[in-house]
């Protein structure tokens, strides 16, 4: 993997960051220079990522994990996703990090320093599930412009923060505030500052919730750089490009967030079916919130090979957006009969839940097992692909793994 442009530009502060340790005669080195560790450096040893991660684009990154690979309860750093709209900021100054509460509802707007947040408020750790919204649109025909996601744009981890809410309500909100708007630290890819690539949000009363916070850390450790080290939205349950990376301003709209990716066919699906390929009147995109119910079977990898007579263990993870998954079924019959699989709740709101099961299969040959899952209001997975849309959002059909019973 060749050496890439924004490796070349970072400053020595941000080199430190992606070594994870400092340069100790960074000020003898010449101006310009690339250290050698960093000519070397590919996108898996420069984010941590395991090896049999897929790069779906470099620039912006964007890398997808393997169902396999997201067998762990929590999921580790080296298989979480990677999704960046425009270009990672380039020097972090940790010391002068400020947070801004701004916009038409704040009563008054207010700078915080990380200290500052992290003493101030109390602090929370929960497992959040992200899912990109674009994730399987590699499925949908016609097919849709974007990263072709197959499966792996989900993850849960252990997100540590405190609550976006705790802060609001020091800040102070007006009556008429609906919504509320992040803004990052990230450079549009024209490196044109006035841009942003993304800047996203949600109603008030997501903000509001318990699970909704600005976090420090991922998994007990400060948040990687690529994922938005060192201040983080997390909203869990909703479109991951809700939960703003690099955070320095939230803002705080009397009116549905108009930012970069809130308009048109970006985050947005018909409010009504539309047949494949139809175009769709732009008064007639609604923006996707809660994400549908879907599972993935994370063990054992597609294409094991089992000898006759001995039962499969299956297991994976499922997940419904705000709902929990009230029911796990398996399919070794290409969805004509379905048996039901163990289901574990939730450790906490919003975290994925853990699914297994014991197969017996009648005979030798080439099986699929399909998995399904049903959310807490009797929705389930649809088996081959939900409803088109502009965009490729949402697509939350059954997972499959092949087994050779040999
Ligand atoms: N500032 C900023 N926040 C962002 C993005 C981004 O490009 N810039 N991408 C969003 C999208 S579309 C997704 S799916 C998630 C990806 O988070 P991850 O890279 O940590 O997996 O971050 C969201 N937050
Ligand atoms: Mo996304």
């Amino acid at each position: 993997m060749k050496r890439r442009s924004f490796v070349a530009k970072s400053s020595l502060g941000s080199l430190a960051i992606l070594l994870g340790v400092d340069v100790v005669y960074n000020t003898l080195m010449p101006e310009g220079y690339t250290p050698l560790a960093l000519e070397e450096s590919d996108p898996f040893k420069l984010f941590n990522k395991n090896k049999e991660m897929v790069v779906l684009n470099d620039k912006p990154w964007n890398i997808e994990a393997q169902a396999h690979l997201l067998d762990d309860k929590v999921t580790p750093n080296s298989s979480i996703f990677v999704r960046n709209n425009g270009l990672m900021p380039e020097h972090i100054d940790l010391e002068n990090w400020t947070l801004t509460i701004d916009g038409e509802s704040v009563k008054k707007e207010k700078t915080y320093s990380l200290s500052e947040l992290k003493s101030k408020f109390k602090q929370y750790t929960y497992q959040l599930t992200l899912e990109c919204g674009g994730n399987g649109r590699s499925e949908f025909d016609p097919p849709a412009k974007g990263n072709q996601w197959t499966i792996g744009a989900v993850y849960c981890a252990n997100w540590t923060g405190i609550r976006l809410r705790d802060v609001l309500e020091d800040v102070g909100i007006k009556d008429d505030a609906v919504y509320f708007g992040y803004h990052g630290a990230d450079l549009h890819l024209s490196r044109d500052p006035k841009k942003e690539s993304i800047s996203r949000g949600a109603p008030l009363s997501k903000a509001m919730q318990d699970e909704t916070i600005l976090a420090f850390k991922m998994n007990g450790e400060a948040i990687p750089m690529v994922h938005g080290y060192p201040l983080r939205i997390i909203a869990g349950g909703w479109p991951a490009s809700v939960s703003g990376k690099w955070l320095q301003r939230l803002s705080i709209r009397n009116i549905v967030h108009d930012g970069a990716k809130m308009t048109g066919t970006a985050y947005r699906v018909p409010c009504k079916p539309v047949a494949p390929g139809e175009k769709v009147a732009d008064e007639d995109m609604c923006i996707i919130e809660s994400m549908p119910v879907k599972s993935l079977i994370t063990y054992p990898k597609t294409g094991a090979i089992l000898s006759k007579g001995k039962a499969l263990h299956i297991r994976g993870h499922a997940w419904a957006g705000e709902l929990e998954v009230s029911k796990m079924e398996y399919s070794i019959d290409f969805g004509a009969t379905w048996s039901t699989c163990t289901i574990e709740k939730p450790v906490n709101r919003l975290a994925w839940q853990h699914f297994s099961a014991e197969i017996s299969f009648p005979q030798e040959g080439y099986y699929e097992v399909w998995a399904r899952a049903t959310d807490s209001n009797g929705v389930s997975q649809p088996m081959l692909l939900p409803g088109w849309n502009p965009k490729g959002y949402l697509n939350n059909s059954c997972h499959r793994i092949a087994v050779k019973i040999a």
